[in-house]
């Protein structure tokens, strides 16, 4: 992966506010996530960090941090988490995400809610002003399901696409599933759709992440901005 300066002020920011020796610590998954990774590498390296376990969210995290030093457990091993950094797709004024385009929705949103706190890092072009501008939201579905899940998305209102990789055979998650890829004209209200969407026989976990993310260190050319979610009850 090319590194990003905007990604990298993002990651070193959220660790170096959020992470203290000892915290077990929910990996996240995409560019920005593996930033993350290799500033805390940097930092059990030379000892301003020390005894940190992981749980990552994809095996490509898994295998990255693992190369970079950091130990890593499962959340059979480790029931709770102090805290989850990740990246995100889109994040809303109300700290409200998609995440997904990476594939690893599924197991990020088990990592997050296990955590204690989690916060958000990217590059200000995740900024919007409402979830769908930019992205589609991605959903897990198993392959079973695939066309009664398209169906009764469609009903619903969304345009689902299966995510296919680059030699056009169906992307598969780490779990084995496949991705609907779901574009929609009207996004108000996140709240109800994602309940709508999370209600779907076959879906196994949707991209909206609401009421989730504490904070999302947000990095612009002039700097890193910590916005902080408003106090929201979860809806996952
Ligand atoms: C992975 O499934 C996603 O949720 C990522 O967190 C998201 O796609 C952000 O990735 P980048 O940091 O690479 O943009």
């Amino acid at each position: 992966m090319s590194r990003d300066p905007l990604k990298h002020a993002a990651a070193v920011a959220a660790v170096d506010a959020e992470v203290r020796p000892g915290m077990r610590l929910g990996l996240g998954t995409g560019s920005t996530a593996d930033e993350v990774l290799i500033a805390l590498g940097e930092r059990l390296a030379d000892d301003r960090l020390h005894d940190l376990v992981g749980v990552a969210t994809s095996e490509a995290t898994a295998a990255r941090a693992a190369q970079l030093g950091i130990a890593l457990a499962s959340l059979d091993d480790v029931h709770r988490l102090d805290l989850a950094v990740d990246g995100a797709d889109e994040i809303d004024p109300e700290l409200r995400l998609i995440k997904g385009l990476g594939g690893a929705h599924l197991r990020e949103k088990v990592v997050a809610c296990a955590a204690d706190r989690m916060v958000g890092v990217a590059d200000a072009c995740k900024l919007v002003g409402r979830l769908g501008e930019r992205a589609p939201l991605p959903v897990e579905v198993i392959a079973f399901a695939r066309g009664a899940c398209e169906r009764h998305l469609e009903d619903l209102g969304w345009r689902p696409a299966v995510r296919l990789r680059h030699d056009g055979r169906a992307f598969r998650t780490d779990e084995g599933n496949l991705i609907l890829d779901c574009h929609r004209d009207e996004w108000s209200d996140p709240e109800r759709l994602a309940a709508d969407v999370g209600a779907v026989p076959g879906v196994v976990a949707h991209g909206f992440f609401i009421g989730i993310a504490r904070a999302a260190f947000v990095a612009t050319p002039s700097g890193v901005r910590v916005l902080e979610a408003p106090a929201a009850a979860p809806s996952r």
